[in-house]
C-alpha cells in the first residue's frame, strides 16, 4: 500500500519493500510546486539524436515520478466494482481547472458540490460551467445527454458510474446525478487526504491514471440516528449525512420518537414536541426538529443523494407521546417523563379509536414533510401488546402508511402482521434463525439487514470502550465487517435483501464527537459490506484501504476511533495543517445502564 499522505510535500517514489524501506521525515524535503519540463529542458541540449531520445525518456520517467500519486486506484472505501490503473496516465490538477458538466440542474450541483469539496484545500478557483466547449480538467457527464457514438451512451445500472483520470483530465460519467455524486465521493478519496482541510494546503494535487466502473450490490444502504434518546442539532444531523454521503451510504433512518423524548413537531398535536421533546436520557432538556428544521435536514440529505427514512416508533416507545397526551394511555392518566434506559413499558392504547386519529395525523404530517418513500413504524419492544392485540394494531398502522401512498418499514417484530404491498422487515436480531420473519418474506416483505451483533454501532468495540453498550456483544471492526446480508438469515432468499443499515442507539451519546468515535471506523465496513460485490471485499485488502482512510479522517476533523486491528499510517504522517481542528480525542468514559439484561459500569 502506498498510503502516506504529506501535506506539502512531493510525493515520493514508491518504495519496492515499504516495510524495510520507510521514508522519515527527513526524505521528504517540503518543496515548492515542481516544474515537471525542467528535467527535460536540461537534458535536451545533446546533440547527438540517440541522447535525445534518452533525454526524452528520462524526461518523461521524471515527469512520471513526479506526478506519481501516493494514492493508488483500488484504495477506495467501498471497493470499487473494477479498477484497471494506468500509471502512465496519473493526472496533476492544475491551477486554471475548471469543472465542466451537463447542462442538467442534478448534474450541475453534482459539479458544484465537487467544486465546493476541492475549492478550501486546493485554494483554486474552479469555475464550474455548462457550456459544452468549455475547457475542464474534470468533466461530469450525464450519459442521456452524451453526444451520440460516445463510449457515455450506454444501460447505466442504479447509481453507477465510471470515473477515467488521464494525464489531461478526470472524466466522471453516470447515467444518473447520484451516480455522477458518488464518482465524486471517489474522486475526493483518489486525491491526497489533505483536500480535507478546511484551509488551503500545499500540495501535488495527483490523482492515480486509469478507469474504475462502479455500481452498488443493494439498493438501500444505510444508518440509523437515534436522535430521542439524546437530541442532535439540525447541524450535528447534517454532518452525519456528509459521513453517509462519503461511503456512499443513501439512507439516513431518523428515530425521530421514543419513550424520553419526540422530536418532531406535529401541527395537529402541538404537546407532543412541546412537552414531549423537553426530555432526554439523564434528564437533559432535549429538544425537537420544526417543520423547517426537517425540511432543512431532508433537503440537505437530498442534495447528498441520501433519502430520509422517518420513524415514529410505536405502539410502544412512546412515553413521550403519553406524558403529553395522556388520552393515548390505556389508562388515561399521564405518566412522569423518562429520562431512563429501560425499554418495553410503555403503549398507546390499541383498543381506542383516539390512538389511530393521533396515528394517522402524524404519519399524514411526516409523510407530507419527507419526499423518500418510507415510513418507519417501529413496531419493536411492545412488551405490553400482545398476540391479536399487537398485530391488529401493526395491520392498521400497515394501513394507515400505505394510504399515504408510502411502504412500511418495522422492526422485525412487526413479520406476524399481515402482509401489505412492499412491505420492508429490518431485522435486528443477534440469531440469524427466525421463522417469522422467514414465513413474512415468504408473504412477501423484503428484509434490510442489522444484525445486532454486527450492525449495532451502539455496541462497544472493546471491554474498555468508553462508550457504548455490549448486550450483542463487543463489535470490533472485523465483525463489523465479516458478515454476509444475503445468507445471515435462514430460509430467506437473497433476492429479499434490500440492504444494510447500521443504527446507533444514543442511550450514552450525547455528543457528535461521539457519535463519530462510534461511527468510525466501523461505518466504512458497513457501508463496503452494502455497496461492494463479494469478489471485491477481502478482510486484508480492507483493512489497509481503511488505514488509508484515517488521514483523512484527521484532516477533517473527524473523531475516530483508532482500532488496534487497522495498520493505520504512523501519527506523523497525518496530514497537519495549520488552523485544523485538534486531533480526535477518545471520549470520556461514563455510566451506562444497558436495558437488555446487562448493567455496566464504563
Ligand atoms: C434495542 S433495536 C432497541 C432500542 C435500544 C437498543 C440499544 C431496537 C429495535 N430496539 O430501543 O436503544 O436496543 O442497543
Amino acid at each position: 500500500m502506498s498510503l502516506t499522505p504529506h501535506a506539502g510535500v512531493t510525493p515520493v517514489p514508491e518504495q519496492p519493500d515499504p516495510a524495510a524501506d520507510v521514508p522519515t521525515k527527513a526524505d521528504l524535503t517540503p518543496s515548492e510546486p515542481t516544474t515537471p519540463g525542467l528535467a527535460a529542458s536540461v537534458l535536451v541540449t545533446a546533440q547527438e539524436p540517440a541522447a535525445a531520445v534518452l533525454a526524452g525518456n528520462a524526461a518523461e520517467a521524471a515527469d512520471r515520478l513526479l506526478t506519481r500519486p501516493t494514492i493508488g486506484l483500488g484504495d477506495v472505501v467501498p471497493a470499487p466494482a473494477s479498477v484497471t490503473p494506468r500509471p502512465a496516465a496519473n493526472f496533476v490538477l492544475p491551477a486554471d481547472a475548471a469543472v465542466r458538466v451537463s447542462a442538467d440542474p442534478a448534474a450541475r450541483d453534482v459539479a458544484a458540490q465537487l467544486a465546493e469539496l476541492l475549492r478550501p484545500a486546493t485554494g483554486l478557483p474552479l469555475p464550474v460551467t455548462d457550456l459544452p466547449t468549455a475547457p475542464g480538467a474534470l468533466v461530469l457527464t450525464l450519459a442521456a445527454t452524451a453526444p451520440r457514438g460516445s463510449t457515455a451512451v450506454r444501460e447505466w445500472a442504479e447509481e453507477e458510474y465510471r470515473l477515467d483520470v488521464d494525464v489531461d483530465g478526470v472524466r466522471i460519467t453516470a447515467g444518473t446525478a447520484n451516480g455522477l455524486f458518488h464518482g465524486v465521493q471517489t474522486l475526493r478519496q483518489l486525491l491526497p487526504a489533505a483536500v480535507e482541510s478546511r484551509t488551503p494546503v500545499t500540495e501535488r494535487w495527483v490523482v492515480p491514471g486509469g478507469t474504475i466502473v462502479d455500481r452498488p450490490r443493494f439498493p438501500y444502504r444505510g444508518a440509523m440516528l437515534d436522535v430521542a434518546r439524546h437530541f442532535f442539532t439540525v447541524d450535528d444531523v447534517c454532518r452525519v449525512i456528509d459521513h453517509l454521503a462519503r461511503y456512499k451510504l443513501n439512507h439516513l433512518h431518523l428515530h425521530l420518537t421514543d419513550d424520553q423524548g419526540w422530536r418532531i413537531a406535529v401541527d395537529s398535536w402541538p404537546r407532543l414536541a412541546a412537552v414531549g421533546g423537553s426530555t432526554g436520557v439523564g434528564g437533559g432538556p432535549g429538544g425537537w426538529y420544526t417543520a423547517a428544521d426537517y425540511r432543512r435536514i431532508v433537503g440537505y440529505a437530498a442534495r447528498r443523494h441520501v433519502t430520509v427514512v422517518p420513524e415514529v416508533d410505536l405502539p410502544g416507545h412512546t412515553n413521550a407521546a403519553l406524558v403529553a397526551y395522556p388520552e393515548l394511555a390505556p389508562d388515561k392518566v399521564a405518566p412522569p417523563p423518562y429520562t431512563g434506559t429501560e425499554v418495553g413499558f410503555s403503549y398507546v392504547d390499541p383498543t381506542d379509536e383516539r390512538t389511530y386519529d393521533f396515528v394517522a395525523d402524524v404519519l399524514g404530517e411526516v409523510a407530507a414533510l419527507t419526499p423518500g418513500p418510507w415510513l418507519h413504524i417501529g413496531g419493536d419492544e411492545a412488551f405490553k401488546v400482545k398476540g391479536v392485540a399487537y398485530t391488529g394494531f401493526v395491520e392498521r398502522v400497515q394501513r394507515i402508511v400505505t394510504g399515504l401512498g408510502r411502504t412500511v418499514v418495522g422492526w422485525h417484530q412487526i413479520a406476524p402482521a399481515g402482509q401489505v404491498d412492499g412491505r420492508v422487515l429490518q431485522w435486528w436480531g443477534t440469531n440469524g434463525d427466525d421463522p417469522t420473519v422467514a414465513e413474512a418474506v415468504r408473504r412477501g416483505a423484503r428484509l434490510i439487514l442489522s444484525p445486532g451483533n454486527h450492525a449495532y454501532l451502539d455496541m462497544k468495540y472493546a471491554p474498555d470502550t468508553p462508550l457504548g453498550h455490549d448486550w450483542a456483544g463487543l463489535i470490533d471492526v472485523h465483525r463489523a465487517y465479516h458478515w454476509e446480508p444475503t445468507t445471515h438469515l435462514a430460509d430467506v432468499p437473497a433476492e429479499a435483501v434490500l440492504g444494510v443499515e447500521a443504527p446507533l442507539w444514543t442511550e450514552s451519546v450525547t455528543s457528535l464527537a461521539e457519535i463519530e468515535f462510534l461511527f468510525f471506523p466501523r461505518l466504512p465496513a458497513l457501508a463496503e459490506l452494502a455497496w461492494s460485490a463479494p469478489s471485491t471485499r477481502s478482510w486484508t485488502g480492507f483493512r489497509e484501504r481503511l488505514a488509508g482512510q484515517g488521514p483523512r479522517w484527521h484532516a477533517a476533523g473527524i473523531t475516530y476511533h483508532p482500532s488496534p486491528e487497522i495498520p493505520w499510517p504512523r501519527p506523523a504522517d497525518n496530514v497537519r495543517i495549520a488552523g485544523s481542528p485538534p486531533p480526535a480525542r477518545q471520549p470520556r468514559p461514563r455510566s451506562v445502564t444497558s436495558s437488555h439484561g446487562q448493567t455496566k459500569n464504563t
